[in-house]
């Protein structure tokens, strides 16, 4: 009842999981297990985040990551987390990650038909602003399945976003969340951290992205740089011929831009620039699960010709131009790219 205040029957990531799969005919369990172990790095990171201060996590671990980048002691501790915990999860024969230049390729003991290959990538931000730190952690992870007899190879991570049979994040925030979609047409799902009972629990069921929205979201810093087409949009959404402007936001971290654009709707774009042709964001961890998301929650996600999704990647960390949110929004950027070509 309302006044009890331990609810007794409440819908935990797993259960939630559990049940969705049972519709699935020839489910192995693999998926569940494997969600297992990804929900205990998440709460593991979940917990070095909001004690990153006093655990001396902030810093520069020193060395520099495959994209040449100095990589923060947060993102160390995470990417272990993530590859003990799933390598150890027996339903994993791949990983990749934006932190090992090559794909980690993991012995399984068992033999079964289908492999679970997760491609996972996750970042760290973190920034003192003012008083106080801001402490912004994120995590993505796309999961298909092995699709060729025979060993696994490297090449069995170059799979088509279409081919993904889960996808999702994790969001640090005032309350850690993960947001995932287990298969096309299961929707898109948000489960919060309760940290009284160390679960995650259903907090937003079947979000669905409005289907135009009245913010975009894009480094407006490198203006500049930016394709014709792409100025003309932003333009028309700062000054239209008719109605009010769109709001801007850009937080500057993917997962909680993107986040903000599946609860509210609008468009988050990171395009080509002049000095960067293919984009920021890489395909394999950044793209593709967010695309995934995003397209089960009805909206759009597109490299600016083709679905992020139909995209055949050729190397584990490719980049790619992005564009995604609500349809109307998404097309009407496309149309002004194809005017534009
Ligand atoms: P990172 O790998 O250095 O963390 O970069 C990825 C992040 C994304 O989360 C975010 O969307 C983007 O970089 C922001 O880039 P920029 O500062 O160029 O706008």
């Amino acid at each position: 009842s309302s006044s009890n205040p331990i609810d007794t029957n409440c819908m935990t990531l797993t259960r939630f999981v559990l049940e969705q799969q049972k519709h699935i005919p020839n489910a192995t369990g693999e998926l569940t297990q494997l969600l297992v172990s990804i929900q205990t790095a998440v709460k593991a990171i979940s917990s070095a985040v909001r004690k990153a201060g006093i655990a001396h996590l902030y810093g520069i671990a020193g060395n520099v990551n495959v994209q040449g980048e100095e990589v923060k002691k947060l993102d160390v501790l995470s990417n272990e987390l993530f590859v003990n915990m799933l390598t150890s999860s027996y339903s994993t024969c791949l990983l990749v990650s934006e932190e090992n230049e090559t794909a980690l390729e993991v012995r399984t003991v068992k033999v079964c038909p289908h492999i679970v290959r997760p491609a996972v990538g996750r970042r760290v931000n973190l920034c003192c602003q003012g008083i106080g730190s801001h402490t912004n952690c994120r995590f993505f992870f796309s999961h298909s399945r092995k699709q060729t007899p025979g060993p696994v190879t490297p090449n069995d991570a170059l799979q088509k976003g279409n081919e993904m049979v889960a996808g999702g994040y994790a969001l640090y925030g005032s309350a850690t969340m993960v947001v995932l979609s287990v298969g096309k047409g299961q929707g898109v799902h948000g489960f919060m951290l309760d940290p009284a009972i160390g679960e995650f629990v259903l907090s937003d069921y079947n979000i669905r992205v409005p289907s135009r929205g009245k913010i975009y979201s894009i480094n407006e810093g490198y203006t500049s740089l930016w394709a014709p087409a792409i100025r003309e949009y932003v333009d028309s959404k700062k000054c239209p011929a008719s109605g009010k402007p769109y709001g801007a936001r850009y937080i500057g971290s993917m997962v909680a831009d993107v986040h903000r654009t599946l609860k509210y709707g609008g468009i988050f774009m990171y395009p080509a620039t002049q000095d960067a042709p293919k984009g920021k964001l890489r395909l394999l961890y950044e793209g593709n699960p967010m695309a995934y998301i995003v397209q089960e929650a009805g909206g759009l996600a597109s490299n600016g010709e083709i679905s992020i999704l139909d995209v055949q990647p050729t190397s584990i960390h490719q980049r790619s131009p992005i564009f995604l949110g609500s349809k109307e929004d998404v097309e009407e950027l496309l149309a002004v790219m194809k005017k534009h070509e």
